[in-house]
């Protein structure tokens, strides 16, 4: 799953997917969450009633024996390390390649493929550096929240003047980043454009699946068992 964006303004999508921790993600070996679990990560020392929430129900998941693994979006790529110890979930890399039944497939959070995006790109490798990070985590709550308003609001107004295909994934880009990992297969969110795209690349077929955003008390889970692959909607 990818892009639940939880807030506390949301409390629909939030009971939507503690319900989910709860009940059926239980059944699952691993559960991978694609980046962009909350609309906005201001730093693991945010104490909120949400926050405490969804960490308490990942501990008991991951306490139940279900693995879970968790890439940074680009609205919460300041998740930390004592987030991760204190709900056992493990960070991994982006792109992060796994095999699932023998296949290479590659997860990503999805926003280092919109290429074309150049505003973005830039923006992401300002606030991805270790320096501005740190800088910005020793700043006060009340300051955080503040940038963190800002930036949602530059965002928007951003957002607004760009085309849809600039905010899409650049294909050229898909194509290098499969074949520089090998793998046969890309799962990914962020575009908020649920498909299955199937391409050729090097005489092989080579899967796109795009995973859906949460909203409004729906979110979708693709998941993989012994019958293959399939979206379960979940509510
Ligand atoms: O998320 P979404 O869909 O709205 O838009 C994204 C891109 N925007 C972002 C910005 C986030 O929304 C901001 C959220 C911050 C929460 C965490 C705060 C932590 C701050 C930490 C600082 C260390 O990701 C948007 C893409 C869109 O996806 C589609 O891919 O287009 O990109 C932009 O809007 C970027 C703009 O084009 C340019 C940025 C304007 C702000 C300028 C500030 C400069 C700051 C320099 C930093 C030191
Ligand atoms: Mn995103």
């Amino acid at each position: 799953m990818s892009d639940l964006h939880l807030a506390p303004d949301q409390p629909a999508t939030l009971d939507c997917f503690l319900r989910f921790l709860a009940g059926r993600a239980r059944a699952a070996r691993r559960l991978y969450i694609l980046g962009d679990l909350f609309d906005a990560w201001i730093g693991d020392d945010d104490e909120t009633a949400m926050h405490r929430a969804v960490r308490a129900a990942l501990r008991e998941l991951t306490a139940s024996g279900t693995e879970c693994a968790l890439l940074h979006g680009n609205r919460d790529f300041l998740i930390g390390r004592a987030f991760l110890r204190e709900t056992g979930c493990r960070l991994l890399p982006d792109p992060c390649r796994i095999l699932i039944d023998g296949e290479p497939t590659l997860l990503m959070h999805g926003d280092r493929l919109c290429t074309d995006d150049l505003a973005y790109q830039r923006f992401r490798r300002r606030v991805r550096n270790p320096l501005v990070k740190r800088l910005f985590l020793w700043k006060s709550l009340a300051s955080r929240r503040a940038i963190a308003a800002d930036y949602r609001r530059r965002s928007a107004e951003a957002n607004s003047a760009k085309t849809a295909t600039i905010m899409d994934v650049n294909q050229q880009t898909v194509v290098d980043t499969l074949r520089r990992h090998g793998a046969t297969r890309l799962i990914h969110g962020h575009t908020h454009r649920p498909a299955d795209h199937v391409h050729a690349l090097d005489g092989r077929a080579v899967q796109r699946l795009v995973l859906a955003e949460w909203r409004a008390g729906m979110g979708e889970a693709l998941s993989h068992a012994s019958l293959g692959w399939r979206r379960l909607p979940i509510a």
